[in-house]
């Protein structure tokens, strides 16, 4: 299988199937947009990163990349045999996905955070462009956690809230290896994607947040193991 990602690592959802190639151990071709013009030529319909070609069939969204290389590469399989708990494993990949991910976009795009957040997503833009680029940057992606509505909470709101979630993930953990299960799934795969974002100095907040949690950061060093280091 010949295998191109598009897209930056720094996104969480381009990480999670990056970490499903490596757990399947396939061979894969990393192509990182320098801007975001690159990125909507490489995914026209939906314009977001990561889109994947497969021996020439491209595949846009990580949740569909991942059950189309579940198809194509099935072992080990990204779900359980079971049918309740890989339902409970597709539920948890899609509330990482679709609302863990948006604490952690509301908290890299506050007053404090947004212009380092702007310079990171910029890094490999010509310097030139970049200049031009952070404002535009600031407020198309910026203002997508506004109007998803966590981008308005107060900040001590969202710091409460995060921290609340990411209690949750431990008690669901348990004393399991993987979320509902002792091999990752794809729930594990988009867990780790988000929480490995909010691991970074753009925000000091959720990065500390993850580290005061020993736990937490003992499992996703079983996640990285897991999948290729
Ligand atoms: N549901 C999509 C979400 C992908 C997504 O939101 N990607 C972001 C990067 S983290 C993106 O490409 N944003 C650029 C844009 O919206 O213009 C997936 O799972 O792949």
């Amino acid at each position: 299988m010949t295998i191109k990602v598009y897209g930056t690592r720094l996104s969480p959802f381009v990480e999670k199937v990056v970490r499903g190639l490596q757990l399947k151990k396939l061979d894969y071709q990393l192509i990182e947009p320098k801007t975001p013009m690159d990125l909507a030529k490489a995914n026209p319909t939906t314009g977001k990163m990561p889109v994947v070609e497969i021996d020439g069939e491209r595949i846009y969204d990580s949740t569909f990349i991942l059950r189309r290389l579940d198809e194509l590469e099935p072992n080990p399989p990204l779900l359980s045999d079971d049918a309740m708990t890989a339902a409970n494993q597709r539920q948890l990949e899609d509330w990482a996905d679709e609302a863990l991910y948006w604490y952690t976009m509301a908290f890299r795009w506050t007053e404090r955070n947004g212009r380092r957040t702007a310079n990171q997503i910029l890094a490999s833009a010509p310097a030139i462009l970049r200049t031009l680029l952070v404002p535009l940057v600031k407020r198309k992606i910026g203002g997508m956690a506004k109007a998803q509505g966590m981008g308005r909470l107060p900040e001590d709101v969202l710091e409460r809230e995060y921290a609340g979630r990411l209690e949750d993930l431990e008690r669901l953990l348990g004393n399991r290896d993987f979320f509902y299960g002792d091999r990752p799934s794809v729930a594990d795969l988009a867990v780790y994607g988000q929480l490995s974002m909010g691991d970074n100095d753009v925000t000091p907040e959720t990065r500390q947040a993850i580290r005061a949690r020993p736990k937490l950061v003992e499992y996703l060093k079983r996640v990285e193991q897991a999948t290729g280091g």
